[in-house]
């Protein structure tokens, strides 16, 4: 099956009662079992779900792996693939994560003895040399977020095999219309359902995609044990979202490129990022990397945080607004928004400055995005 008719038709049956096509929100927290010690696949909705059942096989086709589980949010995925970590394991992850990631793992899950380096992970001898006995994991953003670095995920793979280490991949910013972390050898993938895959900015969630049972076995029991799980009726919008995931991110791309070009141009601009253009760094490894770019671009203003201040403020169809991947485009500001909670001096080490602007270019009329920016950079 191709991909965009997947996106339509991966996991999803008609319902056996009536036949309604979509699946239905099993709004549930319980189900009645016919006999002492028997039932029909269900008991109760933190275990499992049929709305969440099939969004999980549907997200688990997507991304080419055996198996999906959903969570409540994003960071909640995250947290239960740290949770199968004892205390004295080490993470390895790459520097430029989203903050909320920096955050669970310096200031909620160290105190718990779970230990983490952040680093450059474009270095690959970075990588080898601070892999340790303890080592359990590497995580990788790719592109990252927010400077939308490229990360080659094959030689991670290669390196963290030689030292017995889970890879593990952040796809938010990609989806598995661009990039599929599996293929090129990852051990799991987790997304912000929150983004892309929902698409339509109502719904906060989160997905890990694996292919090794004993692995899957392991997180469904902590997902479980602990219990962030999506509602039925988030699954239900999602499953919704997933059905024009293709022409979505399609069209993301085509704004993306006209919104990259035309920063290129402007003389308040220092640089811009988006990994379609040949200007990119890494441009000849996100096309071998990646079948497209995405709709994420990143670019920094002269002028700093008052030039920055005064641009956000000349914007009207850009929502000056935390998180990405929605139908409508958003700007964030990453030093006081998004990665606020990294510490000043790493911010400035990595270039997350004060003039740093990142865009989540939506599918509306280019035309109307580049007129905003047009009015924007008069302000500024
Ligand atoms: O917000 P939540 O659904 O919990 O997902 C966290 C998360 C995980 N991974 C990536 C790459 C992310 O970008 C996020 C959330 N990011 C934002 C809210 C943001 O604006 O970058």
């Amino acid at each position: 099956m191709h991909f965009n008719t997947a996106c339509i038709h991966a996991g999803v049956e008609p319902e056996p009662i009536t036949g309604a096509i979509m699946t239905p929100i099993f709004q549930t927290s319980t189900y009645v079992q016919p006999e002492l010690g028997v039932n029909k696949g269900y008991e109760y909705s933190r275990t499992e779900n049929p709305t969440r059942s099939v969004l999980q096989t549907a997200l688990a086709a997507l991304e080419g792996g055996k198996f999906g589980l959903c969570f409540s949010s994003g960071m909640s995925a995250i947290d239960t693939l740290i949770s199968t970590l004892k205390s004295g394991d080490h993470v390895l992850l790459c520097d430029d994560v989203y903050g909320g990631t920096h955050r669970l793992l310096k200031r909620v899950r160290e105190k718990q003895g779970i230990l983490s380096d952040f680093i450059d992970f474009s270095d690959l001898r970075l990588i080898e040399s601070h892999i340790r006995k303890e080592t359990k994991l590497l995580w990788i953003e790719s592109p990252t977020n927010p400077l939308l670095k490229i990360i080659e995920i094959p030689k991670v793979v290669e390196i963290a095999r030689r030292h017995g280490v889970k890879v593990a991949v952040d796809n938010t910013f990609m989806t598995p219309y661009f990039q599929r972390p599996l293929d090129l050898g990852a051990d799991i993938v987790c997304h912000s359902l929150t983004k892309y895959l929902n698409g339509h900015s109502d719904v906060v969630g989160g997905t890990l995609i694996i292919s090794d049972e004993t692995l899957y076995q392991e997180l469904k029991f902590i997902q479980n044990a602990v219990g962030a799980v999506p509602s039925p009726h988030d699954c239900f919008l999602v499953l919704r979202g997933l059905k024009t995931l293709a022409v979505r991110m399609e069209r993301h791309q085509q704004n993306a490129f006209d919104v990259a070009n035309y920063l290129v141009g402007r003389k308040e601009v220092n640089w811009v990022r988006y990994p379609g253009l040949k200007s990119h760094p890494q441009h000849d490894l996100a096309r071998k990397q990646m079948t497209g770019f995405g709709g994420m671009v990143s670019f920094e203003l002269k002028g700093g945080i008052e030039a920055a201040k005064r641009f956000v403020k000349g914007l009207h169809l850009f929502a000056l607004a935390e998180s990405l991947g929605g139908v409508e485009s958003l700007c964030d500001h990453p030093a006081i928004m998004t990665h606020a909670s990294v510490p000043q001096e790493i911010r400035m080490k990595l270039g997350v400055s004060d003039g740093l602007i990142r865009l989540s270019v939506g599918i509306e009329s280019a035309d109307d995005l580049l007129s905003d920016l047009e009015c924007a950079f008069r302000e500024a």
